[in-house]
C-alpha cells in the first residue's frame, strides 16, 4: 500500500442554537464538539498513511495544508453542506480528489456531483472499497451505496483523537451504540442506522475514555448515541464499569448523552447512569398533544406522565434537556399555549423547540411527497420555515413559533427554568475540582455578564439560589448557555422569522390575480 497525505477536512456550521457560539466566547474555546465521524474514519485509514485534521470551526485552511495534501476526506451533516462544497472546490484548486462522507452524503447524495467519492454510510469494513474508488486527481464521479445490514461495533477502532487540538474545545464525544429501535414519522436515524441498536464492549469504551484522558482533557463528554438505552441489557453492563473507571480515574469527565423517555420508568438505570457519572441527557419530548405524538408514531412517550417523567429523571439527578417541535398536522393555533403552559412548569433550562421538518430518508418524507406537500431539501434546521406546505396556516404557524421562541428564551422565562431545575433536582456524586481553564471561564462570565451583562440581575439571582445548595458551577454553566440561547433567539431567529413571514406576504399577495378595473359606470 502507498503511503499518502490524507488531508481530512470538517467543515464549518452555520451560527446555530446548537453551536452555542456566543457563549464558547465565555469560555475560551472555538466550538462545542470534535469531529467524531472523521476521527473515527481516521483511525480506519492505512496505518502508513499520512493524516492532518483541519476543523474549520476551530482554524483555518492553509495553502501549505492543501500542497502537503495526496487527498481531501471530508464529511458532515446537511448544515454543513455550503462549507463542504467550498472545500470541494479549494481541493480541486490544488488538483486533489476529494471524497464525501457522513449523515449529508448519505442521506443526500445527488446534493454533491462536484465530489470524485461519494461514501454513503458507516465506514467500518469498508476502506479497501474506498481506497480503491479514490483516484489519482479529480474529475472523475463515484458514488459508493450503503451495502445492506449495518456493521458489528465491536469492529470499531478508537478514533484519533490525537489528532485534535483539544483545548478548542468545550466538549468531547464518544459513539456507544448506532441505532433506535423506536419508528418516529420524522427521524432519519432507523433510514441511516437501523432500528436493531448496536453497541461496542464496555472494553472499547473505557479505551476511548483513557484515549481522551490520556491527551489531559477534563470536563463534560458526549455520547453521541440516538438512545443511549436502547439495548437495555447491554447499557446495564457498561454503567457499573463506567462507575469503577472514574473513580479509578479521580471523575475526569461529566457525561450527557441523548435517551428515549422511557428511561424514567427504570429508576435503577437512571441511578446507575448518575453514579457513572452522567449529569444531563438529551429527551425527545417533541409535544404534550396526544393527538400529535400518536401520529407521527413517537408511542413511547404516549406510555407515561411527560411531567411526571421529566421531573422523575430531574429528581434522579440528570439534568433534562428537552427536543420539541411544533408544527404537526394535527397542530391548531392553540399548540403553541399548549407547549408555552406545558414549558413553563417544566425544570428544562434548554428546551429545544424547533418547527416539524422532513428530512430525507424518512416515512415523514415519503409521506409528504406522496401527498405532494414537499417544497424543498431540508438542511436538518428546524428553527427555519418548514421544507413542506404546513397543514396550518403557515403565516399562524410562524407568527405562534416567533411567541413562543420569544417567550421561552426571554431572560425570565430561562432563567425561570434554570431556578425550577435547581430547586428540583437530584444530589450527583462529587466530581474533581475545577481546571485552571473553568476558573477562566467563570472569572469572564462573572464580568461579561454579572457586572457587564443586560441580564445581570437574573445571574446574580441564579446564583444566590444555588450557592447554599453547592450548585454554583452549574448556575454558572447556566448562565453561559443562557448569553446564547438568549442572544441567537433575538438577534438571529426571530429577525429571520420576521423575514420568512414577510416573504410569505409578499407570497400571497402576487398569488392573488389583480383583479380586473371595475370601470365605475
Ligand atoms: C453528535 C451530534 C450532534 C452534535 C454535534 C456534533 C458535531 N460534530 O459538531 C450537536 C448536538 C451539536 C448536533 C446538532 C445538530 N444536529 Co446532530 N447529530 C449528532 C449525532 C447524534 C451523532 C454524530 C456523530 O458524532 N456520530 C458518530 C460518528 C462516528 O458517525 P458519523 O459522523 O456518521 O461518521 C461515520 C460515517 O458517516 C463515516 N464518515 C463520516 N464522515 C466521513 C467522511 C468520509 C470522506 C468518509 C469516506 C466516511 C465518513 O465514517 C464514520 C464511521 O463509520 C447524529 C446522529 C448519528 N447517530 O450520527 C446527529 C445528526 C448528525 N444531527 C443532525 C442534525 C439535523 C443536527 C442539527 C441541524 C439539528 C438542528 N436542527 O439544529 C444540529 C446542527 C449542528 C449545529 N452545530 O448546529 C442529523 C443530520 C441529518 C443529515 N442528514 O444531515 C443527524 C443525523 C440526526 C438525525 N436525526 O437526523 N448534532
Amino acid at each position: 500500500m502507498q503511503q499518502m497525505n490524507a488531508l481530512l477536512i470538517y467543515p464549518r456550521f452555520p451560527i446555530t442554537y446548537w453551536g452555542f457560539q456566543h457563549g464558547l466566547r465565555l469560555i475560551g474555546k472555538q466550538a462545542s464538539l470534535p469531529p467524531l465521524g472523521l476521527l473515527t474514519l481516521a483511525a480506519l485509514l492505512p496505518g502508513q498513511w499520512h493524516i492532518r485534521l483541519v476543523d474549520l470551526n476551530v482554524t483555518a485552511l492553509r495553502d501549505d495544508d492543501l500542497r502537503w495534501a495526496d487527498i481531501v476526506l471530508t464529511g458532515g451533516m446537511l448544515i454543513q453542506v455550503e462549507s463542504m462544497h467550498e472545500v470541494i472546490a479549494r481541493g480541486h484548486s490544488f488538483d486533489l480528489p476529494v471524497a464525501v462522507g457522513g449523515p449529508a452524503p448519505t442521506t443526500s447524495p445527488e446534493l454533491f456531483g462536484d465530489a470524485d467519492v461519494v461514501f454513503r454510510g458507516e465506514a467500518e469494513g469498508r476502506i479497501d472499497e474506498l481506497l480503491r474508488a479514490l483516484p489519482q486527481s479529480p474529475g472523475s464521479h463515484r458514488v459508493l451505496d450503503a451495502p445492506a445490514g449495518f456493521p458489528d461495533m465491536k469492529i470499531v477502532a478508537v478514533p484519533r483523537f490525537d489528532l485534535l487540538d483539544i483545548s478548542k474545545y468545550a466538549s468531547m464525544s464518544v459513539q456507544y451504540s448506532r441505532g433506535c429501535p423506536f419508528r418516529c414519522e420524522f427521524c432519519d436515524i432507523v433510514a441511516i442506522f437501523g432500528h436493531i441498536p448496536r453497541v461496542k464492549t464496555p472494553e472499547q469504551v473505557l479505551a476511548e475514555l483513557g484515549a481522551i484522558s490520556r491527551l489531559g482533557f477534563r470536563g463534560t463528554l458526549f455520547f453521541v448515541d440516538d438512545n443511549f438505552i436502547g439495548n437495555r441489557l447491554a447499557v446495564k453492563r457498561l454503567l457499573p464499569m463506567l462507575r469503577e473507571w472514574q473513580r479509578m480515574h479521580g471523575r475526569p469527565f461529566e457525561f450527557y448523552t441523548e435517551a428515549s423517555m422511557d428511561l424514567a420508568a427504570d429508576p435503577r438505570l437512571l441511578g446507575a447512569m448518575v453514579d457513572a457519572g452522567f449529569s444531563s441527557v438529551f429527551v425527545g419530548v417533541e409535544t404534550p398533544s396526544a393527538k400529535a405524538l400518536e401520529q407521527t408514531r413517537k408511542l413511547q412517550n404516549l406510555r407515561l406522565d411527560l411531567s411526571e417523567a421529566i421531573n422523575r429523571i430531574t429528581r434522579a439527578g440528570l439534568e433534562v434537556m428537552g427536543g420539541f417541535i411544533v408544527g404537526f398536522d394535527s397542530d391548531g393555533e392553540d399548540v403553541f399555549a399548549l407547549q408555552r403552559d406545558f414549558l413553563a412548569r417544566q425544570p428544562i433550562p434548554l428546551a429545544m423547540v424547533g418547527m416539524l421538518t422532513a428530512l430525507p430518508g424518512t416515512d415523514l418524507w415519503r409521506r409528504l411527497e406522496a401527498e405532494g406537500r414537499l417544497r424543498e431539501r431540508s438542511s436538518g434546521d428546524q428553527f427555519a420555515r418548514p421544507n413542506f406546505v404546513p397543514a396550518m396556516e403557515e403565516r399562524a404557524l410562524l407568527r405562534g413559533y416567533a411567541g413562543l421562541m420569544g417567550w421561552l428564551y426571554s431572560p425570565e422565562a430561562y432563567y425561570g427554568r434554570c431556578e425550577a431545575y435547581l430547586d428540583r433536582s437530584g444530589s450527583r456524586p462529587k466530581t474533581r475540582l475545577p481546571t485552571l481553564g473553568e476558573v477562566g471561564a467563570l472569572l469572564r462570565t462573572i464580568w461579561h455578564v454579572g457586572v457587564l451583562g443586560p441580564r445581570r440581575r437574573h445571574f446574580w439571582r441564579l446564583l444566590a439560589r444555588a450557592a447554599p445548595r453547592g450548585r454554583m458551577h452549574q448556575a454558572v454553566a447556566h448562565a453561559i448557555q443562557g448569553e446564547h440561547l438568549v442572544r441567537y433567539t433575538r438577534e438571529f431567529l426571530l429577525p429571520r422569522l420576521e423575514r420568512a413571514l414577510a416573504g410569505i406576504r409578499t407570497e400571497v399577495r402576487d398569488a392573488v390575480p389583480a383583479l380586473p378595473r371595475v370601470v365605475a359606470r
